[in-house]
């Protein structure tokens, strides 16, 4: 008999604040927003880490990165051994289990260039696809945006922040490859004899910035806010905590900069329409009513916070992530409870009516789907590979490996912009040894788990 199906959708690189529907007021988001629209929309979802690789092996194998110590671009599949992945495990309960492009890690660009499988985990699928795409190769308009200060660098591979405004149609592109193939998958698997669990991985707003041209249009740079800025931020922070990537480091003027975030918008944009046509082919076929539909990031990114660009930093741009859970005949709610990407696999395997291996690390939050306002947990835990951060409601607190000062303390009630380091003040310490314990004890306890 079948029972109920996951659609799972997961862009790359996606930062919540640039969905229209947490708020962000440029940038259009329609088919995300019309999943809000019957689904519960949570606004505090953090990952486990700060970039593709760790961040992925963590949630589909169930465990932080500190308890499988898989903190680079691996599936995760060594450290865990035998034990079941979150797909693996649908598909050994009876589950037709299917991977469109990258749900584990797959480097981008250079993985999409050549169509392959990157750091799949071959086991957890019954049948898995790639989408090959021209990436920065794309003809059309392209500028890079990095180590560029004179503009006459070509548009280069890699990790670059280039810019390119795509000629022809989204089909051109690994995306609208995609959403085609996950289409056609939704449809097949009308006359399945078994539920399925459909993984589709969409690789923007992941550089490069590669998008039809039209869907930059809705973005000219000239009228780009970037955001507020601080004289003097840079002064009580880290140095591991200085990002990777800054506008200082990658020389980046303000037009550069505003270029790079009308980029990404367009590449956001371009993402949602192709989440639009695998909503649209769940509701042609006739499944909407017997499928939960996820829709995520790996982790957050930073659009010139702190004169931070990307992943990696332990700030809220980029330990936040997006998460809509839409169920059958789902209505639109809000849920402001601590939640982490750590919880999709035991909350999947509930609704599911599976039971939830003991030995995952996340949560079962379904109940949250029922009663928005019930909270799960006091605070959530991200890490790098420089630190981490485990941050509540009021307190977020980052440590750095090495020597101090390595520490940061932050009131978000007061400071959501995160520029006050509240570390050497005195008037702070009750908070800062409350949060020190809590992060002594979350480390103590994810590394008890028996692995
Ligand atoms: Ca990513």
């Amino acid at each position: 008999m079948k029972t109920t199906n996951v659609l799972f959708i997961i862009s790359d690189d996606l930062s919540a604040t640039t969905i229209a529907s947490y708020g962000n007021k440029i940038c259009k988001t329609p088919n995300i927003d019309r999943l809000a629209q019957k689904g519960t929309l949570f606004t505090r979802v953090y990952c486990q880490a700060t970039y593709c690789g760790p961040s992925r092996a963590s949630f589909m194998s169930g465990y932080y990165p500190d308890a499988t110590g898989v903190f680079g671009y691996v599936s995760g599949r060594k450290a865990i051994g035998d034990r079941e992945t979150w797909a693996e495990y649908f598909k050994n309960q009876g589950y037709h289990t299917a991977r469109v492009s990258k749900i584990f890690h797959m480097p981008v660009p250079k993985g999409i260039e050549l169509g392959s499988d990157g750091s799949d985990d071959p086991r957890s699928w019954t049948e898995k696809y790639n989408c090959q795409g021209p990436e920065w190769k794309a003809s059309g308009v392209g500028e890079t945006l990095e180590g560029n200060p004179d503009g006459t660098r070509p548009v280069v591979g890699g990790n670059t922040f280039v810019r390119v405004e795509a000629e022809g149609d989204d089909l051109v592109h690994s995306d609208g490859k995609a959403a085609q193939k996950a289409c056609e998958l939704i449809h097949s698997y009308k006359n399945l004899d078994k539920p399925f669990f459909l993984g589709v991985g969409f690789v923007r707003p992941h550089v490069p910035f590669v998008a039809p041209k039209e869907y930059y249009k809705d973005y000219p740079w000239q009228e780009i806010v970037l955001p507020k800025k601080m004289e003097g931020d840079w002064e009580d922070i880290p140095k591991k905590g200085i990002n990777y990537k800054t506008s200082k480091n990658m020389k980046m003027s303000i037009e550069q900069q505003k270029k790079a975030v009308s980029a990404y918008y367009a590449s956001v944009s371009f993402m949602d329409a192709q989440v639009g046509k695998v909503l649209q082919a769940l509701e042609d076929s006739g499944q909407a009513d017997e499928t939960i539909v996820i829709f995520t990031s790996d982790h957050g990114y930073h659009l010139g916070e702190h004169d931070f660009w990307a992943k990696v930093s332990l700030k809220d741009e980029s330990i936040r992530v997006p998460l809509i859970i839409s169920v059958p005949q789902g209505k639109a709610a809000r849920s402001d409870s601590l939640v982490e990407l750590l919880d999709l696999f035991p909350t999947t395997a509930k609704m599911c009516g599976l039971d939830i291996p003991e030995r995952l690390q996340g949560k079962d939050i379904s109940k949250l789907l029922q009663s928005p306002q019930t909270e799960v947990r006091d605070a959530i835990f991200s890490a790098n590979n420089k630190g981490w951060v485990i941050q509540g409601k009021r307190w977020s607190y980052m440590k750095y490996k090495g020597p101090r000062p390595n520490e940061e303390l932050f009131d978000l009630n007061k400071d959501p912009n995160q520029f006050f380091n509240l570390v050497s003040n005195p008037e702070y310490k009750v908070a800062l040894d409350k949060m020190r314990l809590a992060f002594t004890n979350k480390m103590k306890e994810l590394k008890t788990n028996d692995l």
